[in-house]
């Protein structure tokens, strides 16, 4: 019997209870790994959804943000190996019906905040062939004020070796060093030797269907490239703690997030447009 989309919403609106170990691990290694959050069949249904709007939507052309971590000359490389549409949420009630639920709840527990704000969503698709994503730490481009956030990485498909899962250097979110453009814009050699150096392992490994990720924004992680001739199907939701501020802009990717994403906030104001669902934990 196929699963309807009724009973997926009550998957997900369910909340999991989540072991120790997974805060434990957020908190000393930046990121928590954890297998069977959502059955497979849920996963099929929504990745459905996801496709049908990226197809809907188009591929948007809102790449400046990403488009720095690539040497210029490899730029158009990546605007080839990525399709990227963002805040699905607010075209899709289905959508919207997974990000507000389990998922969230997870991602204020992992933080420890009462309630969560949206930052935004992203279809994150890597096409056949598509090129690595190199090392990076996503805090470097949002004009945010507290570490409290993350992004949670939730394959559509099950992701194998070959086709570019995500790899965290576990612990390298409490590495000062790199939180300006100096190591960010560094080439990937130079990024692997500070955190070999450092003593961050990177680790890497596939995901299955229903298996997320969600890393802090200072986490240091990387993807390899798409070796297969399946697309790298991705749904990403960046979740911010509810009473985020907007910090002054460090530097042009922040300023252009700070339109983007916390349209109208003032710095120093809790981040709640009407893109910043809110979404309380308990
Ligand atoms: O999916 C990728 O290749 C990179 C994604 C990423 O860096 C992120 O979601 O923070």
């Amino acid at each position: 019997m196929t699963l309807q989309n009724d009973q997926a919403i009550r998957e997900w609106e369910t909340p999991l209870a989540l072991g120790a170990s997974h805060v434990q691990a957020y908190q000393d290694e930046g990121v928590a790994k954890i297998k069977g959050v959502f059955s497979a069949e849920t996963m099929d249904i929504l990745r459905r959804e996801v496709i049908q709007n990226v197809t809907r939507l188009g591929s948007s052309v809102d790449n400046e943000n990403r488009d720095e971590e690539y040497p210029s000359e490899d730029v158009d490389l990546y605007r080839k190996a990525f399709t990227q549409v963002f805040n699905l949420w607010t075209h899709s009630d289905l959508i919207r019906s997974f990000v507000v639920g389990r998922l969230a709840k997870i991602a204020a527990e992992l933080m420890g905040v009462s309630g969560v704000r949206i930052y935004h969503d992203q279809a994150l698709i890597k096409e056949p062939g598509g090129v690595a994503t190199p090392g990076h730490v996503d805090h470097y481009y949002w004009p945010l004020a507290t570490e409290k956030v993350l992004t949670a990485w939730i394959p559509l498909v099950e992701i194998t070796a070959e086709m570019g899962p995500l790899d965290f250097a576990l612990g390298s979110h409490k590495l000062d060093y790199g939180r300006n453009a100096e190591l960010v814009q560094q080439d990937e050699a130079v990024v692997e030797a500070r955190l070999a150096e450092a003593g961050y392992p990177v680790v890497t490994a596939p995901y299955q269907l229903g298996e997320v990720s969600f890393h802090e924004g200072w986490n240091f992680h990387r993807a390899g490239a798409n070796q297969t001739d399946q697309r790298r199907e991705v749904l990403t939701v960046i979740y911010m703690d509810h009473e985020m501020t907007l910090q002054e802009p460090a530097n042009p990717n922040q300023e252009y997030d700070r339109e983007k994403w916390c349209p109208g906030i003032e710095v120093g104001n809790t981040i709640n447009s009407d893109i910043n669902l809110l979404i309380a934990a308990s």
